[in-house]
């Protein structure tokens, strides 16, 4: 089969209520991974949409005295415009359940599975759980409860149909064996092969008694069971059985992208309605963690929701989309909180990669009159162009394996190496001792990691990139990955300075600062100068788990590194930390902190919450006395 395009889908998601950053966070995600294909000149088709059947969506219906399809429509509507443009999701199809081409699919298969006899008639007594639509037996309830979300769970008894899952259960165990990566990440697939491993029993996939969903053909007393229906529209908008170029192109899919808690839906049921319709199986299910609001889930029935368009009306699209897509490991679960969102947005966007922009171009500006200098390469060191060729690499690499905030830490590398390269090279001294080859080389260096950069960041952010290169002088938006190799564009371009690329926020959370305290008793010059306080750089930067507030750092002294622990976790990540310099209490008496022995103390000052650290103004040599 000619498999030509890279298809890649999010959950349809139940138009029950507006959506919130949790649902925001699979589709920027699943819409960073399709732009990157499409930047890699690869045909795709992503596909999100609504799943808009089942009782959850009647009941909420009748409570508002309205149709189902009145219930929803609107909701739909603002999920496309303003959510998702404003969000600059760029699918290439929005799927509805409601629609005409997915009901004749979802009929279609159903018949099938009815005529090789993977569906017969019974009659189903168990318990439902209306908010997931999920059956559970008995047995598998937890203190009477929905076991996978905790809230209360429906007595059924009707008569259904149900499909032999029964009948695939070897072969999709065989299955999910011989292929490791079906299942991701590789704690999903343990739990999948528990889960099979426990007997899979037939499913209940119809229902009596409601009436909002897609009829069973020949039986208009049942609804087909809003999951069946749901799962099926990743056919039905690859055009199966109405499109058969597009579905053979674009046939089997290669991400579906899901929330963990649906991972059962789509590894098990979904590939078995695959298997009996001897279709081939998806490339991959990734699952992805939740965002937590403290120790919960983020979601619609909680109350605890944070609404994306609020966000963005505050942030704009490239802080929230920068935050969504770094902040967690892709696949775990995190803590949402605005402050960690103004913290990225103020550390990596508006100081690491805005000042590297101003510092470049207001150092073009000043030592060779707005002109990109040209680079002489026998002469140049080569070292950004090294760390900029392992990062193209690491991007890719990263991308591939589905590692998104991998692929954004691994540019974002590239930015602090520059930053810290000018700090190394003193283009300013370089221009008063009249190095103008070197002084040349720098600045090319310079402006060519920020080109790069620009090619990086395409398919994650959807301002920055033309932002950062109308002030770099290039016009042309970027067309092709490859546009991020060192040296791609043609020498000779001028740069536009502008404004900064992103303004520091101030946290509109942080309290006002406390009146400061009283000044304490008077001490003597003696007393101060028992305090032996020393300028020192870090080196490395973790944070202390299981704690919230702590980091170990190493830092050097000028003798010798030492390891310091430090409350400064919630104003500080690690990693920007690196290189800084700060200043010690050298002569503290060891400390052990959660089991690590402390040599010293940082100086911060504190307002409130927030604690800046206390640095020289200019650089010093490590080991340097303040008195
Ligand atoms: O489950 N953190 O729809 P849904 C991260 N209609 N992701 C989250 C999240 C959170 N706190 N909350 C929601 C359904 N999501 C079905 C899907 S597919 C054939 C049918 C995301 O509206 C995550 O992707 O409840 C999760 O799987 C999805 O929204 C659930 O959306």
């Amino acid at each position: 089969m000619g498999q030509s395009v890279w298809y890649i889908t999010t959950p349809i998601y139940y138009p029950s209520d507006n959506l919130h950053i949790g649902h925001a966070y699979t589709t920027v995600a699943a819409d960073a991974l399709a732009r990157f294909h499409r930047l890699k000149g690869e045909r795709v088709l992503f596909v999100t949409g609504t799943d808009e059947h089942g009782q959850k969506i009647q009941r909420k219906a009748e409570a508002a005295q309205v149709t189902p399809l009145e219930f929803v429509t609107p909701i739909v509507q603002f999920i496309q415009d303003p959510l998702w443009k404003r969000l600059g999701i760029s699918y290439d199809d929005f799927i509805r359940t409601t629609e005409e081409r997915h009901a004749k699919v979802v009929q279609a298969i159903f018949r099938r599975l009815q005529d090789q006899g993977d569906i017969y008639k019974g009659v189903y007594e168990g318990w439902y759980c209306v908010p997931d639509e999920s059956y559970w037996t008995e047995s598998k309830l937890v203190d009477g409860k929905c076991p996978d979300c905790g809230r209360p769970v429906e007595r059924v008894r009707q008569e259904s149909y149900f499909f032999r899952l029964s009948r695939y259960q070897d072969r999709l165990r065989d299955y999910i064996e011989t292929h490791p990566d079906f299942i991701q990440p590789v704690s999903r697939r343990h739990e999948m092969l528990n889960f099979i491993d426990a007997g899979l029993e037939d499913l209940s996939v119809s229902r009596t008694g409601i009436q909002w969903g897609i009829p069973v053909p020949g039986d208009p007393d049942h609804v087909i069971y809003v999951w069946f229906d749901a799962l099926t529209n990743y056919l039905t908008a690859a055009g199966y059985l109405a499109d058969d170029e597009r579905f053979q192109a674009a046939w089997p899919a290669n991400v579906h992208l899901v929330g963990k808690e649906i991972v059962r839906f789509h590894a098990v049921i979904w590939p078995i309605m695959l298997l009996a319709l001897d279709l081939p199986l998806p490339e991959r299910v990734f699952g992805h963690g939740w965002l937590l609001i403290g120790q919960s889930k983020m979601g619609k029935s909680l109350g605890n929701a944070v609404d994306p368009i609020a966000l963005l009306d505050r942030y704009g699209v490239d802080p929230v989309r920068y935050y969504l897509l770094r902040e967690v490991p892709f696949g775990a679960d995190g803590s949402y909180t605005e402050e960690s969102l103004i913290l990225r947005t103020n550390v990596d966007l508006a100081n690491d990669l805005g000042n590297l922009l101003s510092r470049t171009t207001a150092m073009i500006h000043r030592f060779c009159d707005d002109e990109v200098p040209t680079l002489v390469a026998e002469a140049d060191d080569g070292e950004l162009a090294r760390v900029a060729a392992e990062v193209y690499r690491e991007v890719d690499e990263a991308m591939e394996a589905l590692s998104i905030s991998d692929a954004l830490t691994a540019i974002f590398r590239l930015v602090r190496r520059a930053n810290k390269y000018i700090d190394e090279e003193k283009p300013w001294d370089l221009a008063r001792a009249g190095e103008r080859v070197r002084l040349g080389n720098v600045l090319y260096s310079l402006w060519e990691s920020l080109r790069v950069v620009s090619v990086l960041l395409t398919p994650f952010l959807i301002e920055t990139p033309a932002r950062l290169r109308a002030q770099l002088g290039l016009d042309a938006p970027v067309a092709h990955y490859r546009e991020a190799l060192w040296g791609y564009q043609p020498q000779g371009l001028r740069i536009r300075r502008g404004d900064p690329l992103f303004p520091r926020i101030e946290s509109p959370a942080a309290a006002p600062p406390p009146p400061p305290e009283a000044v304490s008793s008077l001490i003597s010059l003696e007393d101060f100068q028992k305090l032996d306080l020393r300028v020192a750089t870090v080196r490395e930067a973790a944070v202390v788990e299981g704690t919230e507030k702590l980091l170990r750092l190493v830092v050097d002294d000028g003798v010798r590194e030492r390891t310091i622990v430090s409350g400064i976790r919630r104003s500080y990540v690690p990693e920007a930390l690196v290189g800084q310099q700060v200043v010690i209490v050298a002569n503290l008496k060891p400390a052990k902190l959660r089991g690590i022995v402390s040599e010293g103390m940082l100086l911060a000052a504190s307002d409130g919450e927030t604690l800046s650290l206390v640095a020289p103004l200019s650089r010093v040599a490590e080991g340097a006395r303040v008195k």
